[in-house]
């Protein structure tokens, strides 16, 4: 187990040259509170999961940073670029509110809840953990970084009209806040039954308190 093994069940391929990566991206977690309140909303949205991918509970994350495949050799050099920058990075508060769709209402791709309190911090920790790893080949998104929880991923257009009065009608929605106290990096890894995120790090913010 676990060496992947060839079609004809024999064995593992290796390919020379071919160096090992990880599918990573940093991101932000919510609390367990969040996560249910979320959950309870989404269980009352009535779109087929034939035509949106609605992400589980469990997997709602806000994205900082998405940096695709990363060679197994390069991860500790970029967890150690992020480590001290982010240790002094104050701690902040979000709040998980609204509802949207990206690009557009013509063609929607994305459902999100949207996020707000403290936004000004969380697009400094990204152009932050930006800066640190750039130099290590990792350059700055060409859009800009844009706040949101994917909670829907639209799989065909048949249910648009539905989509967008359910984004409407949610648009005001609060689903609950967000202490962020750590940055979290994360593989991701494609399985059948959706994406399975595990935990390669967890960075610390600073803790401050009400005299700070
Ligand atoms: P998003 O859904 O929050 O926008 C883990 O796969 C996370 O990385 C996803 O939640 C997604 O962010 C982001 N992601 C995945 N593939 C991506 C890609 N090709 N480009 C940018 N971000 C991506």
């Amino acid at each position: 187990m676990g060496a992947k093994q060839s079609r004809g069940g024999g064995k593992p391929v290796n390919h020379p040259g071919e160096r090992k990566t990880k599918r990573l991206f940093f991101a932000i977690d919510l609390p367990q509170s969040t996560i249910a309140s979320a959950e309870r909303l989404m269980e009352t949205f009535r779109i087929s999961p034939a035509a949106v991918g609605w992400v589980r509970a469990g997997n709602l994350h806000v994205t900082l940073k998405f940096l695709g495949d990363v060679p197994e050799s390069n991860i500790s050099a970029l967890c150690d670029a992020v480590r001290g920058a982010v240790s002094g990075f104050a701690n902040f508060r979000l709040t998980i509110e609204g509802m949207g769709m990206f690009p557009n209402q013509t063609r929607p791709r994305v459902v999100w809840f949207g996020a707000g309190g403290d936004t000004a911090s969380l697009s400094k920790l990204e152009s932050l953990v930006t800066k640190k790893i750039q130099p290590l080949g990792y350059p700055a998104d060409e859009r800009p970084f844009t706040a949101h929880i994917t909670i829907g991923r639209v799989k065909s257009q048949t249910a648009r009209g539905e989509l967008i009065r359910l984004v409407h009608s949610n648009q005001k929605i609060f689903v609950g806040e967000v202490p962020v106290d750590s940055l979290m990096l994360y593989e991701s890894k494609l399985s059948p039954g959706g994406s399975i995120y595990s935990v390669i790090e967890s960075f610390q913010l600073r803790k401050t308190t009400c005299e700070d």
